[in-house]
C-alpha cells in the first residue's frame, strides 16, 4: 500500500468587510478546492484551512462607515462569506475567524516566543497622529499622493493605482482619513521584524531552493523583493482593534494584521484538531501549501516564512501557487466601485447553478496572467461546453440505455480495435488530470476532463447506436456498455471541479463514489440498474445573461467616471443587446420621419427638451433627453426619425408621444439620425 501523504492546504483569509466575489473565488478558493478534493480522493491526509481575517484597518474603517462596532461588522460579513463558500462547495475542513479567543492566544504566544528569542528590534520613531481624533494613523488611516505614480488617494500602506507598497511617510501631502486634516508627527514605540537579516536565508531557500517548483510569477516577485533590499517592518500598530500586544505597558497597541492573520491558519488548525494539530505544522513530512492572489505574495513568501523560520519549530511552505487577477468585462474588479459579481447575488439570480460558475471560472483561471470574466463568455462556455459536450454525452448515454435496455447495463460483446483504443484513452484520463492538478495547472486538468467527455461523444457519433439498433442489438450493447463506463469515469473525475454534477451523475448511475486510484477498468458491471435520469445542465438563455450585463452597466458610468474612461470605451459591455429579435418583433415598431417645428427647454430639467414634430398627418409633442447635446434653436427645421407608436409617457408633467432616434459614439457625442435627403413628413422608416 502506498504511504499516506499529509498536506496542510490554506486559502487566503478574506477580510470580513464585504462579500465574496468572482475574483476571490478564481484567485484563491477554486484552485485549492480542486486540489484538496483531488488529494482526498487519493486517500491523502489533507486539511483545508481558511477563515475570516477580522482585524486591520479595512475592518475598523468599514465599521465606522456603517456606524456599528468592529465586532458587529465582522460578525455580519463573516456569516455572509461563510455561507457563500459553503454554497459553492468550497470544502474547507474549517472556516474559522481571527477574532476567536484561540487565535488571539496563539498569535500572542507566537509574538512572545519571538520576543523572548530577541528576534524583534524596538524602535521609537515619529509617526503621524490625528490631533482631533487623538489617534495614530496607521496604514489606511492616512491618505496622500503616491510618490511613484502621483495618485492622490494612495493609502499609507499601498497605492491602489500602481500597486506600490508604501509606508505612511512616503506619501506626499498626507491627510487623516478620519478628520481630513493634515496629521502631526508624534513619538511612539514599536517592535520590528528585521527582514534584512533574513535576506541571505531567504535567498537560499527561495532563489536556490524553489526555482524549479514555484510558479514563475511567484518566484519572480520574490526575486524582485529580495533584489531591491528588505527593510525592517513594524509588527505592531497603535490601534484599538486587533490582537493586543502581550507586553506590559503597551496599552493601545495591537499586533500588525499581517503578523496575526497568517498565524490564523495555525489557530484554525488548533481549533479543528486540538489534539494533533502539531503534525500539520511541525512535522517535516507534511507539505504546507498556501493558495493566494498575487497581491499577497510578499506576505506568504517572505514575511510569514521569516516569522516561521525565526520561531524554529514550524515547517515552511512547500509551495505558494499564487494566481494573477481576474478582471470583469475588461475592467479591474473593485469592491469600492462595486465592479464585481458577488456570489450571494449570483446565487439569488442563478439558484443551483454553482457548478456552471465553477466550470467557467476554472476554464479561465488567471494562472499565468490576468484573465477576464464576461457574461457572454460565461453563456458560451455553459452552452457550448457544459451542455453540448458533457451534459449531452451523459444524457444520450443514459437515455439510450433506458430506451433499449430498460435502464439495465447491457452485457458487452466482443471488443473491436476501436473499442480497445477508446478504453485505453479513457484509462489515461485519471493520470492526465491528476498530473495537471498536482502541478497546479487546473485549467489544463479541466480540459483533460472535458476531453474525456469529447471522447465519449465521438465514440457515440462513430458508432451510431441509434441506427445500429435496427440491425445489430448486440453491438449496441457493447457501445452502451463502454459509454456507460466513460460516464462513470466522468462522475468520479469531475468531482474536484464540479462536485454537484459529479454527485448527480453518481446518482443517475446508482454508483458508489470511488477513489481516484479505483478509476480503472470498468466501474459498472452488466445487469446493474441505473437510477433516475435528470438533465445535468440547462441551456443558458440570453435573457438572464443580458440582465446581468445591464446590472453591471448601471454601475459603470457612476463609479468609473473620470478614472477609467479608456477601458470603459473599449469595454464590450458598453452596449449590450440581445443577439437577435424576430422580424415580427421588429415590424411592430412604427418608425417615421418628421420635422422638428419647435424646441424649448423643459423647466427644472437640465437634460430635457420639449419638441413639436410634424409627422405629416399630425404634429406630436415629444420630450427628449438631448438638451445637453443640442441647443433648441439648432434643432428647429431638422428632419429626424421617430418611434411613432411608443406608448405615451408623462415626463415632468408633459405627455410625450414618441421618441427621437439618435446615435452616440465612444466620445459620448450625440447625433440625430436623419434621412440622407429631405423626404416628406410621415415617410415610413424600414
Ligand atoms: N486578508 C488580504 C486580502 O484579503 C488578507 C489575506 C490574509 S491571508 C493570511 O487580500
Ligand atoms: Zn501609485
Amino acid at each position: 500500500m502506498a504511504e499516506v501523504k499529509r498536506y496542510t492546504v490554506t486559502a487566503a483569509l478574506p477580510y470580513a468587510n464585504g462579500g465574496i466575489h468572482l475574483g476571490h473565488l478564481a484567485g484563491a478558493y477554486i484552485p485549492p478546492d480542486i486540489y484538496v478534493r483531488y488529494r482526498r480522493l487519493n486517500g491523502d491526509d489533507v486539511l483545508f484551512i481558511c477563515g475570516s481575517d477580522e482585524h486591520g484597518v479595512p475592518i475598523t474603517l468599514g465599521a465606522r462607515k456603517e456606524g456599528i462596532t468592529p465586532q458587529q461588522f465582522v460578525n455580519k460579513y463573516h456569516e455572509l462569506m461563510k455561507k457563500s463558500f459553503e454554497a459553492f462547495g468550497i470544502s474547507f475542513d474549517i472556516y474559522s475567524r481571527t477574532s476567536n479567543k484561540v487565535h488571539h492566544e496563539t498569535a500572542q504566544q507566537f509574538f512572545l516566543d519571538l520576543y523572548n528569542k530577541g528576534v524583534f528590534t524596538e524602535e521609537t520613531s515619529l509617526q503621524y497622529y490625528d490631533e482631533q481624533e487623538k489617534m495614530f494613523l496607521a496604514d489606511r488611516y492616512i491618505q496622500g499622493t503616491c510618490p511613484n505614480c502621483g495618485y492622490e488617494k494612495a493609502y499609507g500602506d499601498q497605492c491602489e493605482r500602481c500597486g506600490t507598497s508604501l509606508s505612511p511617510k512616503d506619501l506626499k501631502n498626507p491627510v487623516s482619513v478620519l478628520s481630513g486634516l493634515p496629521p502631526v508627527l508624534k513619538e511612539t514605540k514599536h517592535w520590528y521584524l528585521p527582514l534584512q537579516n533574513f535576506e541571505p536565508w531567504l535567498r537560499e531557500w527561495i532563489l536556490d531552493g524553489h526555482k524549479e517548483d514555484w510558479k514563475t510569477n511567484v518566484y519572480g516577485q520574490c526575486k524582485s523583493w529580495l533584489d531591491s533590499g528588505l527593510q525592517p517592518r513594524a509588527m505592531t500598530r497603535d490601534l484599538e482593534w486587533g490582537v493586543k500586544v502581550p507586553l506590559p505597558g503597551t496599552e493601545g497597541k495591537v499586533l500588525y494584521v499581517w503578523f496575526d492573520a497568517p498565524i490564523g491558519y495555525i489557530s484554525a488548525t488548533k481549533e479543528l484538531r486540538p489534539d494533533d494539530w502539531e503534525k500539520y505544522w511541525k512535522n517535516k513530512d507534511t507539505q504546507l501549501i498556501h493558495f493566494i492572489g498575487k497581491d499577497n505574495i510578499v506576505f506568504h513568501c517572505i514575511i510569514f516564512p521569516s516569522i516561521l523560520h525565526a520561531h524554529g519549530e514550524y515547517i515552511l511552505p512547500a509551495n505558494v501557487p499564487a494566481n494573477e487577477f481576474l478582471n470583469l468585462e475588461g475592467d479591474k474588479l473593485s469592491t469600492s466601485r462595486n465592479w464585481a459579481v458577488w456570489l450571494h447575488e449570483y446565487l439569488n439570480d442563478f439558484p443551483n447553478k454553482q457548478d456552471e460558475l465553477r466550470y467557467v471560472l476554472t476554464s479561465i483561471l488567471p494562472e499565468t496572467s490576468d484573465s477576464d470574466f464576461s457574461w457572454k463568455g460565461y453563456q458560451t462556455a455553459v452552452n457550448s461546453e457544459l451542455v453540448s459536450i458533457l451534459g449531452n454525452f451523459v444524457n444520450r448515454t443514459l437515455v439510450l440505455t433506458k430506451k433499449y435496455f430498460d435502464g439495465k447495463i447491457p452485457e458487452p460483446g466482443e471488443l473491436t480495435a476501436a473499442d480497445d483504443a477508446c478504453i485505453r484513452a479513457m484509462e489515461e484520463a485519471p493520470k492526465k488530470i491528476g498530473a495537471a492538478i498536482e502541478s497546479f495547472r487546473m485549467r489544463e486538468a479541466l480540459t483533460e476532463l472535458m476531453n474525456l467527455a469529447r471522447l465519449g461523444n465521438k465514440y457515440l457519433a462513430d458508432n451510431e447506436p441509434w441506427k445500429v439498433i435496427a440491425t445489430d442489438e448486440k453491438r449496441v450493447k457493447t457501445v452502451l456498455f463502454l459509454s456507460l463506463n466513460i460516464t462513470a469515469y466522468l462522475a468520479a473525475l469531475s468531482e474536484p471541479f464540479l462536485p454537484f454534477s459529479s454527485e448527480k451523475i453518481y446518482g443517475m448511475l446508482k454508483l458508489e463514489r470511488c477513489k481516484w486510484n479505483e478509476v480503472t477498468g470498468f466501474l459498472l458491471e452488466p445487469h446493474h440498474h441505473l437510477g433516475e435520469t435528470k438533465l445535468l445542465f440547462e441551456k443558458m438563455e440570453d435573457e438572464p445573461v443580458i440582465a446581468q450585463i445591464n446590472k453591471l452597466q448601471a454601475i459603470k458610468p457612476k463609479t468609473t467616471a473620470g478614472t477609467n474612461t479608456e477601458s470603459e470605451k473599449k469595454s464590450p459591455i458598453a452596449n449590450p443587446k440581445p443577439e437577435s429579435v424576430s422580424y415580427d418583433d421588429f415590424a411592430k415598431l412604427d418608425l417615421r420621419v418628421g420635422t422638428i417645428e419647435a424646441a424649448v427647454k423643459v423647466a427644472k430639467a437640465d437634460k430635457l427638451l420639449q419638441l413639436k414634430v410634424n409627422l405629416g398627418s399630425e404634429v406630436r409633442t415629444i420630450v427628449s433627453g438631448i438638451a445637453e447635446h443640442f441647443t433648441p434653436e439648432s434643432l428647429v427645421g431638422k428632419q429626424v426619425c421617430v418611434v411613432a407608436n411608443l406608448a405615451p409617457r408623462k415626463i415632468k408633467g408633459i405627455e410625450s408621444r414618441g421618441m427621437i432616434l439618435t446615435a452616440q459614439d465612444e466620445s459620448g457625442a450625440l447625433k440625430l439620425l436623419q434621412p440622407s435627403e429631405q423626404v416628406s413628413n410621415g415617410s415610413v422608416v424600414s
